[in-house]
């Protein structure tokens, strides 16, 4: 037994399933979690001293790389005035500042502490203003673990086969409405059958937790012109697209601006950070403002509001995303060479630094379909990866991410080990 291994007997033993978080438990891709040691820059050392290219990049925030010195540096340098006030400080100004600069739609903004508060307090919000209940999402969205939105999940709950939750009460599931994603006419007869019922749709502009699907022609200008027309909050889940794919998220690269958008991974910079942000008139609703309450113990942290405004400023000084997007496009570019070459039907979306792997014939453009790819060709290609140093995500329903620390030799040796990868497994 290697000290992975050792680790997670021992870990099974006090932790549900022995992860913190399921995903990591490789319980779709089968076989033991490595554990970790170490993170730097584009790599990760596992617990038995293996180092691996990384794809996932802690699932987004390390945009930058691991343990990047500027922001190792921040945190230092916030750490020397304490870890945590309870009272307002001024690196959450700062904060706040950078984000209503950066992106689009945030005229005020609220911190809170992972993806999952922003988007159940964002959904709250929507409720709390327009006084209407039902919300709508998509199949395979993942927009964390919010029991209103835990219904047809994607990410974690997809991979372990319950995208409907336990737990949900059957009342709550019932004011959520779920429908395909790129399918406007389900969302305009809807929303033209229950007129003044709903008060929020909640999309991740480009789904990334059912593998990465892109929108088609028009479909998110449809969206923003219904939920206009329809009084319903549009609120745009930028959690991993948000500073992921530019400065401003998907609603910088489109120009179509929601009335919320959820935050979190990059803005912590690799510490727990959440927030959400929108339309002044929308979010002085808000407690103390308004009657929607919404609180945090660490909402703000001082250490965490360093590192996310290192990250942010990190940003806006190496204006990394034309390198991201030109290492995405090569990495996808050959995936789609050494498949044809083999005849194996293979997808290989890309925007930006994020891509994902569908063996399927035909491009993915909604959930059933990402559904029906065929999963054990990819948990096999993982697997080979793995094992020759290159770390995906440990689930074909998630996507892959780069860092602007992967540097040219990543990429050529990454490309290397997909093609031996690709023949050890066909
Ligand atoms: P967190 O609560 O995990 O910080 O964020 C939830 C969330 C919200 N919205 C989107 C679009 C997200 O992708 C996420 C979380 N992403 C997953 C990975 N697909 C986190 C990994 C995990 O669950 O361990």
């Amino acid at each position: 037994m290697n000290i992975s291994e050792s680790l997670f007997e021992r870990a099974k033993q006090l932790i549900p399933g022995g992860v913190n978080s399921p995903v990591r438990a490789f319980r779709s891709v089968g076989g033991t979690p490595f554990f970790t040691k170490r993170a730097s820059g584009s790599r990760l050392t596992t617990a038995d001293d293996q180092e691996l290219i990384d794809y996932v990049c802690t699932w987004g925030p390390a945009i930058h790389g691991h343990d990047h010195p500027v922001i190792r540096e921040a945190i230092a340098d916030a750490l020397s005035h304490g870890t945590s006030f309870g009272t307002p400080g001024p690196l959450e100004v700062e904060m706040a500042e950078l984000i209503v600069e950066l992106v689009p739609s945030v005229e005020k903004v609220r911190m809170c502490n992972s993806g999952t508060e922003a988007t159940m307090s964002a959904i709250r919000l929507a409720r709390g203003f327009t006084g209407r209940d039902k919300i709508i999402k998509f199949a395979g969205c993942y927009h964390g673990h919010v029991d209103s939105l835990l219904v047809k999940a994607g990410s974690g709950a997809l991979t372990l086969g319950n995208p409907d939750s336990a737990g949900v009460p059957a009342s709550l599931a019932a004011e959520t409405i779920v429908l395909p994603y790129n399918d406007l006419d389900a969302v305009a007869s809807v929303l033209a059958s229950s007129p003044n019922e709903i008060a929020a749709l909640i999309v991740e502009p480009y789904p990334a937790n059912c593998g990465l699907i892109l929108p088609l022609p028009g479909y998110l200008d449809g969206l923003r012109k219904l939920c206009s027309e329809h009084g319903v909050v549009l609120i745009f889940d930028e959690v991993m697209t948000g500073f992921r794919l530019s400065s401003g998220g998907v609603q910088k690269l489109t120009g179509i601006t929601p009335d919320l958008t959820a935050l979190g991974k990059i803005i912590g910079g690799g510490l727990p950070v959440g927030a959400f942000g929108g339309k002044e008139e929308i979010m002085n609703h808000l407690a103390p403002l308004g009657p929607v309450y919404q609180a945090g113990t660490l909402s703000g942290n001082p250490l965490a509001m360093a590192a996310g405004i290192a990250s942010l400023k990190l940003l806006k000084k190496t204006d990394p995303y034309d390198r991201l997007d030109s290492m995405g496009q090569e990495l996808a570019r050959g995936l789609k060479r050494m498949a044809e070459d083999r005849g194996i039907p293979l997808q290989v979306p890309q925007v930006g630094s994020m891509y994902c792997l569908f063996f399927t014939e035909e491009p993915v453009t909604e959930f059933e379909q990402a559904v029906g790819a065929k999963h054990k060709h990819f948990n096999a290609f993982f697997h080979e990866c793995l094992k020759r140093g290159i770390y995906l995500p440990p689930s074909s329903y998630e996507t892959c991410f780069i860092s602007n620390s992967h540097s040219e030799e990543d990429i050529a040796k990454t490309l290397e080990i997909f093609e031996h990868s690709f023949s050890s497994f066909c």
